[in-house]
């Protein structure tokens, strides 16, 4: 009973930013996100190869809040297949080793994969995204390729709450280039950040607006309007880390060089290098741009201070089955 499956990682331009039920993960609004090519994980899930759950990621047998976290997923799988065995996990990421962006959604979304084809549960995409969801609420957006959108959802049980796809990457051929400022770990993860960031006032104004950000972005996409939708994406971080910093106490995730870079973006444009940035629950900065223009973008990056390197993505593809159990009689694709 043993599965594999590969998830690429995304960034959100419009970001999931609170929850309003912390055990289902389910978001207060809904977000909008790309998935990148080459930055992931690789995962595989075997059923019955130890009593307990064993968690092993890029070669470290892990133990503590992550195994529990890995099993509190597994136990979902196994409630649905009826299983009752202790399970394998062995995970590599695909992200280069020093870039500070060790990717929860990535993890989950190849872990769900994994984990359902390995109890040989026949799972739809959508049905894939809520199971994903539960293990980080990005992964439902990992799930499928391309800009991919998480919708909110009202249902109390949250099956009503997962991603699906806009557009491919071959449709609308965008990328991103990450700038990393810090590759460490940050003092404050995004899952305690949004839940700070919640009790600000500030929070108010996110939710008076993220929803209808999101059908706007969600038309900008419809229409192929880059212009529109990058400056969404600046709206949406911007006033993302404004929740944040207004927390009590506050939670500033940005550095100087964050903001001096942030700083650099209208400029650039205004000399034809279209790009729009978003930050993330941390000090990098992440520019979107059409995959033509990524190398002009990323050589820009390179030449500001305060930046140790660029990860260069364009837009990448879906979860993929590597390896799935012979008894399911079909083929590895
Ligand atoms: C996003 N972030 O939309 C937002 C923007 C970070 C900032 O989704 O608590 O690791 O596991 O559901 O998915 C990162 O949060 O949070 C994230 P949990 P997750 O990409």
């Amino acid at each position: 009973m043993r599965a594999t499956a590969r998830a690429n990682t995304n960034i959100a331009l419009i970001k999931y930013w609170g929850k309003r039920d912390e055990r289902l993960r389910l978001p207060r609004n809904g977000s909008l996100s790309l998935t990148l090519e080459g930055l992931g994980a690789e995962t595989t899930v075997e059923f019955g190869a130890c009593e307990r759950d064993r968690l092993e990621i890029d070669g470290r047998e892990r133990t503590g809040r992550e195994l529990e976290r890995v099993s509190a997923l597994l136990d979902l799988v196994r409630e649905q297949a009826g299983l009752r065995l202790g399970a394998r996990v062995i995970s590599t990421s695909t992200v280069p080793l020093g870039a500070g962006l060790a990717s929860s959604a990535a993890g989950f979304a190849a872990l769900a994969a994994a984990a359902a084809a390995a109890a040989g549960l026949e799972l739809s995409p959508r049905e894939l995204s809520v199971l994903a969801r539960r293990g980080s609420g990005s992964a439902a957006r990992s799930i499928f390729g391309g800009l991919v959108i998480w919708h909110r959802g009202s249902r109390t049980d949250g099956s009503d709450s997962y991603a699906e796809q806009l557009c491919t990457p071959q449709a609308w051929p965008l990328a991103m280039a990450i700038a990393i400022i810090d590759a460490g770990e940050k003092a404050v993860g995004s899952s305690a950040g949004m839940e700070r960031a919640c009790r600000a006032p500030a929070y108010l104004h996110w939710e008076a607006t993220a929803e209808s950000d999101l059908l706007e972005a969600r038309r900008a996409v419809a229409a192929r309007d880059f212009g529109r939708l990058g400056l969404l994406a600046e709206a949406s971080a911007t006033k993302m880390h404004m929740t944040a910093a207004a927390a009590d106490p506050p939670l500033v995730y940005w550095r100087a060089e964050t903001a001096r870079l942030v700083s650099r973006f209208a400029s650039w444009r205004a000399e034809g290098c279209e790009a729009y940035f978003t930050v993330d629950a941390g000090p990098n900065v992440a520019a979107l741009c059409r995959a033509e223009q990524l190398e002009e973008v990323a050589r820009r990056l390179r030449a500001e201070p305060g930046v140790l390197r660029v990860l260069c993505c364009r837009a990448g593809g879906g979860v993929e089955i590597l390896e799935r159990p012979a008894a399911a009689g079909r083929p590895a694709s």
